[in-house]
């Protein structure tokens, strides 16, 4: 009899409530180099918890980008530090099931799979705990978690400014790319509408979080639009940056995030990949590809997840990365090839 590891749930949200709530002190961990999902539901779950009496302590692997930096209040959070793992009865793990993500946590989590529930909506993970809860048509982890504060009985209706609604508003707009990619639903805006109503301003969170960056940000946009060529009778989009682009305009991976969508406002463009290399040895993609509309064939619909599997990588259908312990040159023929041949 073989066992093969299917990452699907193994328990519901009224048992994860009740297991938050005969909880002592809950550890929260995420995915390093957090998103704003990782750390909205993060965040989401320390206020909660903490409001409920309880000892809830939030370990982050960084960087953490300055923009989401500014958002996050000033809730005490542990930050590329291991918490004492002794200290806690329960482990709550968010927007991941995969160790590959979870690498600098490792070494604490390992030894606490029993005591680890994985809350996430992206449909590949490991088998790092002994229950799941995974809902693959949520647009973030912070939509399965509104959920989650329904069956703990959470008080979901002050949205002001550190609060849970606000927390978890940051994970669903981010996720979704303030509500324009193929992921944001019904549920998603019927969600966004609720915790809106609660109070959360987006108008601050947005300008905060999108409309924040130093002119770096633009000399970077540059550096990759000038690399630009068409692959898939132009239909896809490869981008690449080397170790100097970073170096010349003085920029890291982290001032990156969303430049791959930047071609999408092409009509012909259905699928999208950048390839950044800032230190030897090591070189990230990031595939992205335009949902359906119903007019176009289904050839027209890339699933970027099996893609990025293909090096891998993973992630969702219209989001995905992966990290190739290879220099640039070989991973732009690399991707260009698997590019022609989808
Ligand atoms: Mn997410």
């Amino acid at each position: 009899m073989t066992n093969v590891f299917s990452y699907t749930s193994n328990t519901t949200l009224s048992e994860v409530a009740a297991r938050i709530r005969d909880a002592e002190a809950v550890l929260i961990t995420t995915h390093a180099k957090p998103d704003g999902d990782a750390v909205g539901s993060s965040l989401a779950l320390r206020r909660a918890i903490d409001a409920m009496g309880k000892k809830a302590v939030v370990a982050l692997a960084g960087p953490i980008e300055y923009t989401l930096k500014t958002v996050m209040g000033d809730d005490p959070v542990l930050v590329d530090s291991a918490p004492d793992s002794d200290a806690f009865d329960l482990v709550l793990v968010v927007d991941t099931g995969s160790w590959n993500q979870l690498a600098p946590m490792r070494e604490w989590l390992e030894p606490m799979t029993d005591e680890i529930i994985v809350i996430d909506h992206h449909a590949r993970g490991d088998d790092l705990a002994a229950n799941r809860f995974i809902d693959t048509t949520a647009a973030s982890t912070t939509i399965i978690l509104v959920d989650l504060m329904d069956a703990l009985g959470v008080d979901l209706t002050d949205g002001s400014i550190g609060s849970i609604p606000e927390a978890l508003f940051i994970g669903l707009a981010t996720d979704t790319g303030w509500f324009r990619h193929g992921n944001a639903d019904a549920r998603a805006f019927a969600t966004a509408a609720r915790l809106l109503r609660a109070g959360v301003n987006k108008n601050r969170l947005y300008q905060a979080l999108e409309e924040s960056y130093s002119p770096t940000r633009l000399a970077l946009e540059s550096k990759v639009l000038n690399s630009l060529e068409f692959a898939r009778n132009g239909s896809a989009a490869l981008m690449s940056l080397g170790p100097s682009d970073f170096s010349e305009i003085g920029a890291s991976m982290e001032d990156l995030t969303g430049v791959v969508n930047l071609p999408m406002s092409v009509s012909a463009i259905r699928v999208s990949v950048l390839i950044a290399q800032a230190e030897p040895g090591l070189t990230k993609l990031s595939f992205r590809s335009k949902p359906g509309t119903g007019v176009e064939t289904d050839e027209d619909v890339v699933d970027v997840n099996l893609l990025a599997q293909r090096f891998d990588g993973g992630g969702h259908k219209h989001a995905a990365g992966a990290r190739l312990r290879i220099d640039l040159p070989q991973a732009i023929e690399m991707v260009r090839e698997a590019l022609n041949a989808i």
